[in-house]
């Protein structure tokens, strides 16, 4: 893809686990590329159990940042392209592409839903909320800088899911939100799936955000990644979602890369792979 800006989101506030903060850098370092990097606030971050609303406060703050150097880079006629840090980074990119582009649509390739809220949220850790802050689904604490302009639900698919909590599922079918599992991608082909999802975001809409968690992918071929979930899929069908969303480029309007933890990542691996993904993506 052409013109593309990375935005490095530096911030690990989403998630109880320590260490993502320090993935963006990492690999961006690697190019040539016109880079806003954003950092976290200096704040000793919230790890209480009993804290449901973990650094809430604080990662608003963030998603305001990167919601106006989206928006910029966007004004700026050029693709943005976030590097996380954890899934909570994300939301201030994905409203300045729907604010931008008006109407679009999100796939959100990952091994959890992060369609929690405030109410069905055991852990408090907001990267398991912003899908469904992203959709204007009973998160309004989050995007309160931003009323009324969601992506609609009904164009909001996420691939890969293995891992989705009980109450997050109801919220997900309340919604409207089309879910295809790690056992999808397996069995129908991860092109295939992909192409779905591409047809399902896109549906009267205007483009579509494409968010990319690298959790969705194995935890043996990926072990960088903050909360890891067994049995992913495999480092091949990672590059054949990328290879087939780059086959829509006319379509993809704003990326996302997310979750790389190098403190928990193995002899590279994890860093490795998702080097491979940025490369495929900016060629
Ligand atoms: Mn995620």
């Amino acid at each position: 893809m052409k013109n593309i800006n990375f935005i490095s989101a530096c911030s690990d506030l989403g998630v109880h686990v320590c260490g993502s903060e320090k993935g963006p850098t990492l690999l961006t370092n690697n190019f040539d590329i016109e880079n806003y990097i954003i950092e976290k606030e200096n704040i000793k971050k919230s790890l209480d159990p009993e804290d449901l609303r973990k650094n809430e406060k604080y990662i608003n703050n963030f998603t305001k940042k990167v919601f106006n150097t989206t928006l910029n880079i966007l004004e700026d006629n050029k693709t943005p392209l976030l590097i996380g840090g954890d899934h909570s980074c994300v939301i201030g990119s994905a409203l300045a592409s729907q604010k931008y582009y008006d109407n679009i649509g999100i796939i959100w390739v990952d091994a959890h839903g992060d369609y929690n809220t405030f109410e069905t949220t055991k852990s408090g850790n907001i990267h398991g909320l912003p899908l469904a802050a992203i959709t204007g689904y009973k998160c309004e604490e989050l995007t309160n800088f931003i009323t009324n302009n969601y992506i609609n639900p009904k164009n909001c698919v996420v691939v890969g899911a293995r891992s989705i909590d009980p109450w997050e599922i109801g919220n997900m079918i309340d919604a409207g939100v089309t879910i295809f599992t790690t056992e999808d991608v397996k069995n129908e082909g991860a092109d295939k799936i992909m192409k779905k999802a591409i047809d399902i975001a896109t549906n009267n809409a205007n483009g579509v955000h494409v968010s990319l968690d690298l959790d969705v992918i194995d935890p043996n071929i990926a072990p960088g990644v903050s909360i890891p979930e067994d049995n992913g899929i495999s480092d091949s069908d990672m590059y054949l979602i990328v290879d087939e969303m780059l086959k829509h480029k006319e379509l993809v309007k704003s990326i996302d890369l997310v979750e790389l933890n190098p403190s928990l990542d193995i002899d590279n691996k994890t860093k490795d792979l998702a080097l491979n993904i940025l490369n495929k993506i900016i060629k």
